[in-house]
Formats: structure tokens, C-alpha cells, sequence
């Protein structure tokens, strides 16, 4: 990246102008920018060990949590200051936040609120209230968080629980996206997440987002996929049709093939499985499950969240491939990892019985989960159109340098971020204008909101005016990025800096 180059603020000025009038120019509901959240490791409220999720923060003045993203619940929930005492979670005290209702001036007890997630939660009981929650959005590591507050939201105080008690509610029935379109903070009621790879388990160090109302569009690349939304706690539906294994010396081995598989149905041509952040290692029907295992020596471990072990160390790559053609492949890291662990669930041995087939498979429904979600990014929109909803599926950017971030309207499909031509700029200055163009975008997204918000039919000149006048907002930005070149958050906000975190210990 350029260091502190010459750069001209008038051509800045321009691409700012040329940004902001086609924005303004929008349909009325795709005008409203998306809230993008990181996803990644930070320091949260009352505890010493860093957590991985999306910045949100939780009563006045805010207490900062790392909420895991849940597809299925449609109720955020944070917990509460008794949760590791009531739990038996182990290392529950190194894990999520604490939320303490008492400083909080603005917290509110709710004691009748009829809660939208429908199935019985057996795993966590709590109480609902209504309080402040902070979407904090972070473009840039020089730039302070930018909150998006919403203010008298009901979640949950998790008391006890033996599953997450952090959690970011993004559901099929999400009150949270519901309350941001009602107020009209997000223009659908929809998301995009990429769960990146620096939880624990994964072991990696990619961070990811999650964008309310929108998607980033320099996040992904290829085709996108289209799906069909059902409905429930499961609401996103694939049809896995094949799993292959990819073999260190280039050969491969689908765990679908009948000619080498003998204990497959006749009639197998690949499982119906469901999309889930709700555990790490994926769930195949106990026929596949067992196939993997005999060709690659798989056997089950003692890791709490099920995965299968194997026996030596392992290479290759494992593909997942849908019908339709999305395929993708987990790194050799995620198929076998240091701990020569698997993302693949262990079935119990009585499910692996000769009778076993697919149809009466008691593991069901199978599950493409998180370790999968490390290689995707998923865009969902629960508003799409009169035919039915969609999600899409595209091969995520893991090392994406930008962030553009863009509104999800209804009936449009959605596209990915072409980067400017080279021939454009100078060599020199490409990296400090794109990243400059790009400090433009997260000020065109504060700017929009405020014209948006309280001067909806603003006209192009006045826009301009603004332009103008913010030139010198554009300035510092640019200077604060120059050197980064606009470079993706790495998250390291004051409040993540482990002197912030000694200071409070
Ligand atoms: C778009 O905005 C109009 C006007 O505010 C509103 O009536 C309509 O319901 C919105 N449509 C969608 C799909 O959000
Ligand atoms: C992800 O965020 C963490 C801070 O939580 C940071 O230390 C790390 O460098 C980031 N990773 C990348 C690839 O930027
Ligand atoms: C979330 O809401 C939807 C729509 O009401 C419902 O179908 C689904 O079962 C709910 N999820 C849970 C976990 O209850
Ligand atoms: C939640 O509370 C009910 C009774 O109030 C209890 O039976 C159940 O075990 C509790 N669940 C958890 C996870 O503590
Ligand atoms: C492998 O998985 C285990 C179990 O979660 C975890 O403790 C370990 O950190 C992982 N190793 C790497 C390198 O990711
Ligand atoms: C997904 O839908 C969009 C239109 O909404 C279409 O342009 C695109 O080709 C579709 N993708 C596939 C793979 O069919
Ligand atoms: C498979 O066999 C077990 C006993 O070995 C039996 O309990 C079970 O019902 C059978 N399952 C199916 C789908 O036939
Ligand atoms: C929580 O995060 C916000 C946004 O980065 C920051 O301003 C605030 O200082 C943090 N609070 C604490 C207690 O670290
Ligand atoms: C205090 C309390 O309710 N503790 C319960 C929390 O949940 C576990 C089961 O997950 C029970 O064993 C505890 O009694």
C-alpha cells in the first residue's frame, strides 16, 4: 500500500459526488444503508478472555458483547451476571459476556412479553426486558465504532443454559430485523453473514460480519446461488449431492460413490441438510458419516461439541457440492486439524446399523454448519418477493482488502464489487483512492443516513453542497487510512487493546 502519497481532493470530491448521487437517486426503500457489524475477537463486558462474535453492545452506558449470530433463534439473548453460576458450561466463566441490569439507567424488566421463538427452548431459561442494544459498526482500525442504537428492544437475560447464552437472534421470525425495518433503520428485513474463521475451534484468523439490511458486496465472488426459504427453526434448506474427499496426491473419492461404498441405498443420490451456526462440526446421514470414517480412518473423539478425530494426520481437502453446482472445499486445516479433529459430527455407533438409511437416519435433520459457513457467504432476504423469499450462497473472499456494503432491496439481485479498472489511476495512487474511495463509502453511508433520515428528498445540488463541505472530513479520513489503504478491520478499537482490557481487570 502507498504511503502518504500526493492525492487530489477535487477527484475525491468527484467520485464522493458521483457515489452520493446515485445513491440519492434509489428507490425510496433501497435508499437506507445497511448497519454492517464485524464479527471478531475483542474484550467484552466482565471478562478476562477475549470472545468472538458481532460487536454489539447492551444498555446505558453500553457494555460491549461479542453475540454469537443465530439463524435459528428469533430472540437476541446476552447473559446474565448469575448464567456461569447456574450453568454447568465448562469453562463457563471464560466464555461470552455479562450483561448487569443495575448500571444500566435504561433497563426495563419485561414481565409479559410473549417471546417469538416458538419451539420450546429446553436448552436456556431467562427472563425478557427491554434496554438499549448498540450495533456498532467499525470500517476502519484508525476510526472510532460508528453505534446504530436501538433503543427499548426486548431480548433476554439468560440465567441458566447449557447452550450459547450470547446471542445475536436472526431467525425466520427475528425481532431484531423486524424492529430495525419498522423503525426504518435497515430497508428489508434481511442479512448477509460471513462467521469467518477466528472462533476458537477453527483455529483461524479471519473475521467476519454480519450486515443488517444488506450485504458486502467485495465479500464474495462467482456465481450466486439462489434458494428458497422454508420456514421454522430450519429455515435454510440445501440439497447436498455429493461429499468428496480430496486426496493430497490430486486423486478424489466421493463418499457417495455406490461402487465403493456398498452400504449406501440404492437409490442414494445425496440428503436434504439445513444451514446452522448452532454447532462446529457438520451432521451427515450415519451412512456418509461412516464412510468417511472408513476411508479416512475417522474415529470419535472427547471434544465436547462431537467432532470425529482422526487417526493419523490427514492433507487433502473435503468438498461439499449442492444441487445446482455451489461446491466448497474446507481447507486441509478445517478437515483435520491440529488436533487431527474433523468438522464432521461423530453419529453414535447404534445409528451406523446395517437398516440405517438415509430415510430413517434418527440424526436428522442434517446439519452444514458453522465449519461450513467459514468457506460461504450467505445473504438472506426474508422480504425478497411475492414468490417466495431467497437466499443466496456464493464462494466467500476469506482476505477481502475492502468493505462495500450495499442495501438489500426487494425482487433485485444482488451483486459483487468490481473492483475500478487499473488504467483508472496512476499505479502509485491506486491503493490510497481506493482506500480513500472506500473511506468515502462509510462516509456516504453516515452521510445518506442523515439525509436520508431528515431530508428524504434532497436534490442533487444540495448533495454536492454537502460534498463540499464534509472535503475536509474526507481529508482527515483519507489521511487516517492512507498507509492501511482502506485496509478491512482488523479490530482493534481502543476497547480491544489488552492495556484497555488490563486497565479494566
Ligand atoms: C416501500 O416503501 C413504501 C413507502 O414507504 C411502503 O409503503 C412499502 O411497504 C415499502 N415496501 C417494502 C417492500 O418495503
Ligand atoms: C481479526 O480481528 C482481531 C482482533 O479481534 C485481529 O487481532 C486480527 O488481526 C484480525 N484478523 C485479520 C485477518 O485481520
Ligand atoms: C422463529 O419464528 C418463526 C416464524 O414465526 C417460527 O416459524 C420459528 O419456529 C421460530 N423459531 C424458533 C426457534 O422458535
Ligand atoms: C429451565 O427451567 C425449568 C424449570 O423452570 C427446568 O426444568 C429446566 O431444566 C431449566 N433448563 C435449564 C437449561 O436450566
Ligand atoms: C482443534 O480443535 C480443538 C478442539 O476445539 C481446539 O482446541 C484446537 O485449538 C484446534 N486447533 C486448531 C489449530 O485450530
Ligand atoms: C439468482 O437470481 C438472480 C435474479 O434474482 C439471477 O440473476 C441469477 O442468475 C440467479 N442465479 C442462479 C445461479 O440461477
Ligand atoms: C434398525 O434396526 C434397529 C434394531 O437393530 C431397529 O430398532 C430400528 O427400528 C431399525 N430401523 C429401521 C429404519 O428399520
Ligand atoms: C465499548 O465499545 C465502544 C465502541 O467501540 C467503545 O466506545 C467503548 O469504550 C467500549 N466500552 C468499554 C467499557 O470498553
Ligand atoms: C440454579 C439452576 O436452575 N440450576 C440449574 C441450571 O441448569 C442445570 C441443567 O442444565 C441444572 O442442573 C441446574 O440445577
Amino acid at each position: 500500500m502507498a504511503t502518504r502519497q500526493p492525492y487530489s481532493h477535487r477527484l475525491l470530491v468527484h467520485l464522493l459526488i458521483l457515489v452520493l448521487s446515485s445513491t440519492t437517486a434509489w428507490a425510496f426503500n433501497c435508499s437506507i444503508p445497511p448497519i454492517y457489524v464485524d464479527i471478531h475477537k475483542r474484550a467484552v463486558h466482565g471478562m478476562v478472555a477475549f470472545q468472538y462474535g458481532a460487536f454489539v453492545g447492551a444498555g446505558t452506558p453500553a457494555q460491549n458483547q461479542s453475540l454469537w449470530v443465530s439463524l435459528k433463534s428469533n430472540e437476541t439473548s446476552v447473559a446474565g451476571q448469575d448464567f456461569c453460576a447456574n450453568s454447568n458450561i465448562p469453562d463457563c466463566s471464560s466464555r461470552g459476556a455479562y450483561f448487569e441490569t443495575g448500571p444500566s439507567t435504561s433497563f426495563t424488566p419485561l414481565n409479559d412479553y410473549k417471546t417469538n421463538d416458538i419451539a420450546p427452548d429446553t436448552d436456556a431459561n431467562g427472563s425478557f426486558a427491554q434496554d438499549t442494544i448498540h450495533l456498532y459498526t467499525h470500517y476502519f482500525q484508525s476510526d472510532p465504532a460508528w453505534d446504530n442504537p436501538v433503543t427499548n428492544f426486548p431480548f433476554r437475560v439468560t440465567t441458566n443454559g447449557s447452550t450459547i447464552a450470547d446471542r445475536l437472534g436472526l431467525g425466520y421470525g427475528s425481532t431484531l430485523l423486524q424492529r430495525l425495518y419498522n423503525t426504518g433503520m435497515v430497508a428489508s428485513r434481511s442479512f448477509s453473514l460471513y462467521i469467518g474463521t477466528g472462533m476458537d475451534r477453527a483455529g483461524g484468523v479471519i473475521n467476519g460480519s454480519v450486515t443488517l439490511g444488506g450485504y458486502d458486496s467485495a465479500r464474495f465472488t462467482g456465481t450466486v446461488y439462489n434458494y428458497s426459504i422454508g420456514s421454522g427453526e430450519y429455515p435454510f434448506g440445501v440439497r447436498v449431492s455429493d461429499v468428496v474427499v480430496n486426496n493430497p496426491d490430486g486423486s478424489t473419492q466421493s463418499l457417495l460413490d455406490r461402487t465403493k461404498f456398498s452400504n449406501l441405498p440404492s437409490d442414494f443420490t445425496g440428503f436434504d441438510a439445513k444451514i446452522s451456526t448452532e454447532q462446529y462440526p457438520m451432521v451427515f446421514p450415519a451412512e456418509v458419516t461412516k464412510n468417511f470414517m472408513s476411508y479416512l480412518n475417522a474415529e470419535p473423539s472427547d471434544s465436547p461439541d462431537g467432532s470425529l478425530k482422526l487417526k493419523n494426520p490427514f492433507q487433502g481437502t473435503l468438498s461439499i457440492v449442492l444441487e445446482g453446482g455451489f461446491s466448497v472445499t474446507l481447507p486441509k486445516e478445517t478437515v483435520s486439524n491440529v488436533s487431527n479433529l474433523t468438522p464432521i459430527a461423530a453419529t453414535q455407533s447404534s445409528t451406523i446399523s446395517k437398516n440405517n438409511t438415509v430415510k430413517g437416519d434418527p440424526q436428522s435433520p442434517f446439519l452444514l454448519t458453522t465449519a461450513w459457513l467459514s468457506q460461504v457467504y450467505m445473504m438472506v432476504n426474508y422480504d425478497a418477493d411475492q414468490s417466495g423469499a431467497f437466499f443466496h450462497l456464493a464462494q466467500v473472499v476469506q482476505s477481502a482488502p475492502y468493505i462495500i456494503p450495499k442495501t438489500t432491496c426487494p425482487r433485485v439481485a444482488v451483486a459483487a464489487y468490481v473492483p475500478p479498472q487499473k488504467s483508472f489511476m496512476t499505479a502509485g495512487l491506486v491503493g490510497a483512492i481506493v482506500g480513500a474511495v472506500v473511506a468515502g463509502l462509510a462516509l456516504v453511508t453516515v452521510l445518506s443516513c442523515v439525509v436520508l433520515r431528515w431530508r428524504r428528498n434532497v436534490a442533487r445540488e444540495k448533495a454536492m453542497k454537502e460534498a463540499a463541505e464534509i472535503e475536509k472530513g474526507i481529508e482527515m479520513t483519507v489521511k487516517g487510512s492512507i498507509g492501511r489503504g482502506g485496509e478491512r478491520d482488523s479490530g482493534s478499537e481502543a476497547s480491544d487493546e489488552p492495556t484497555a482490557e488490563k486497565s479494566r481487570a
